[in-house]
């Protein structure tokens, strides 16, 4: 009886000598293509190549996360964080935003079904302050897929999976290029140009800063950040690549300025938060969306990880994560942790902090996939040390489950980079192989053999049964509405409505 009362008057802020305790403000960012080895923290011995010390003081003082999984690709992981399903229950195509079916109102679109709850529904609920700054690409059919129509106060960034950092521009209608750049519920008109001031993620840091210096402190602040760095196209400020210019891989050297200077954004929105006072009841919260891309996608780099983007080697799916901020107990500062989470859990990690329920009753009336959402607060704030999370269903081609994991069907990208890579030996080195893991698939070890080097399928066939067992279990479950083809109204929304800037198409 005591301890409650205490906890209601501690809550409400009535304790004698405590400042009012307000509920933790929330940081999610969301890296793009972000590779395993692309991180100071990941550098051992240090490289002058990977320059993050933003990054990596951040790390120091917070949890790493040590087995953090996504999707193998950018718009499912979204959907997944944004939905807090995983990727099988929300959608796991990689379509453009335009698609649309008109013979489902509900599902017949890209990305998040039309009637699923967002996570800043529920932070809004709970009294929140949200805003998104950067990539969405879970969905633009309807106002009810943009940022706003899942909960967010403001947005500001764009619907596909990438744009020209400079013209913003990607695809065309009539063989006209077309800007995605959205501004809350309106086409950011007059936002575009050139020059290095605006570069993309110059104009997303600008964006930042202004949220962080307008927001009152004693509400709240959920805010979900999703750089465009350091996904395709290459291109950032001479200033940066300048920097680099030591290295003698083209590709490479981009990657590398491009992943500095995010590090710079991150320095600047963490002193604006400490400035403003924020950071000492504030946590953190950082995960790339699938594993860097390697040759031929792009610069990136998951050493010593196999394979990359794309394919559900530990490369493409075990990601760069921590978790930082003040709100982090002290004890659990320069730790680690090797429980698994997946991006669909902070879903419900985020509600059981802000306190309220994750059910998803607009989803359910609906009959669409329940939350699959599991609290990571416990693990995370160091009251266990067990994750509630045992299996990760990465795919539909392969499973996590304890320490084993199953790949099914063909899989590509089967090899392994160097700690220089892409470099001019041969760019492709073994990662372009596929391996045929078949119908009765590929077995791993991936505790004693991260690297995904000695398939035990034949050796343990009683564990490869248990585990085709436990993939059929997911696959009964798998959510796969068809979701049509791109559409013509996209277009005639982006030249009619909106002056040439992508925006929603269906009412
Ligand atoms: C789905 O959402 C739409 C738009 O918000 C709403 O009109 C419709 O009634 C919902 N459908 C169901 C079955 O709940
Ligand atoms: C260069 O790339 C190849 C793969 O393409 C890799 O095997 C090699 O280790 C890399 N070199 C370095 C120094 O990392
Ligand atoms: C594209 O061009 C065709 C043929 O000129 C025209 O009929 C159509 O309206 C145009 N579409 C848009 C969205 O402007
Ligand atoms: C499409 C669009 O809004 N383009 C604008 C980009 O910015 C320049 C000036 O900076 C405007 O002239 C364009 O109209």
């Amino acid at each position: 009886m005591f301890a409650v009362t205490l906890a209601l008057l501690s809550m409400i802020g009535l304790v004698a000598g405590q400042p009012v305790t307000l509920k933790p403000h929330i940081v999610m960012m969301l890296v793009d293509d972000w590779g395993w080895a692309n991180v100071g923290y990941h550098r051992n011995p240090p490289t002058r190549e990977v320059v993050t010390p933003n990054i990596d003081d951040l790390v120091k003082q917070g949890l790493e996360l040590n087995q953090h999984y996504a999707y193998r690709c950018c718009s499912p992981s979204r959907s997944s964080l944004i939905s807090g399903r995983l990727p099988i229950h929300v959608s796991d195509q990689n379509i453009a935003p335009t698609n649309y079916n008109p013979n489902d109102p509900i599902s017949g679109f890209s990305a998040i079904p039309r009637n699923m709850t967002g996570i800043a529904e529920k932070m809004k609920e709970a009294g929140y302050a949200t805003h998104q700054v950067g990539k969405w690409d879970a969905g633009m059919a309807t106002p009810d897929h943009t940022p706003k129509g899942r909960g967010f106060d403001t947005s500001f960034g764009y619907f596909h999976h990438y744009n020209d950092y400079y013209t913003e521009v990607v695809d065309s209608c009539n063989g006209t290029g077309v800007v995605d750049l959205w501004n809350t519920d309106q086409p950011a008109h007059g936002i575009n140009g050139t020059g290095p001031d605006k570069y993309e993620e110059a104009l997303f840091r600008e964006r930042l800063l202004d949220i962080v210096s307008k927001h009152d402190p004693s509400t709240p602040l959920f805010l979900y950040y999703a750089p465009h760095i350091v996904h395709t196209p290459l291109q950032v400020p001479d200033e940066y690549l300048n920097k680099f210019s030591f290295i003698d891989d083209k590709d490479r050297m981009y990657y590398h300025a491009m992943v500095n200077y995010l590090d710079d954004v991150v320095g600047d929105l963490v002193s604006a938060l400490k400035k403003k006072g924020m950071w000492d009841n504030l946590l953190y919260v950082t995960s790339s969306d699938n594993g860097g891309p390697v040759y031929p996608f792009g610069g990136a780099n998951n050493y010593p990880l196999k394979g990359g983007k794309l394919s559900d080697w530990q490369g493409g799916i075990r990601v760069n994560a921590f978790v930082s901020g003040g709100h982090l107990p002290e004890k659990m500062r320069g730790q680690k942790t090797d429980g698994y989470i997946h991006l669909a859990d902070w879903y419900g990690t985020f509600c059981a902090i802000a306190g309220v329920d994750p059910t998803d009753e607009k989803a359910a009336k609906a009959k669409l996939p329940p939350v699959d959402s599991y609290n990571m607060w416990p693990l995370i704030s160091g009251q266990t040390d067990v994750s509630p999370r045992t299996d990760i269903p990465a795919s539909i081609q392969a499973l996590i489950s304890g320490d084993f994991k199953i790949l099914v069907g063909d899989i590509g990208q089967a090899g392994w980079t160097g700690p220089q890579y892409p470099n001019k030996t041969n760019p492709a080195g073994g990662i372009l192989a596929t391996e045929k893991c078949g119908d009765s698939g590929c077995l791993y070890n991936i505790k004693d053999d991260p690297e995904e080097r000695k398939n035990l399928a034949s050796s343990m066939p009683d564990k490869l049964k248990e585990m085709q067992e436990k993939s059929k279990k997911y696959l009964a479950t798998y959510f796969n509405p068809d979701r049509g083809h791109a559409s013509p109204l996209a277009c005639q929304a982006a030249v009619n409505k909106y002056g040439g800037f992508w925006g929603p198409f269906v009412d």
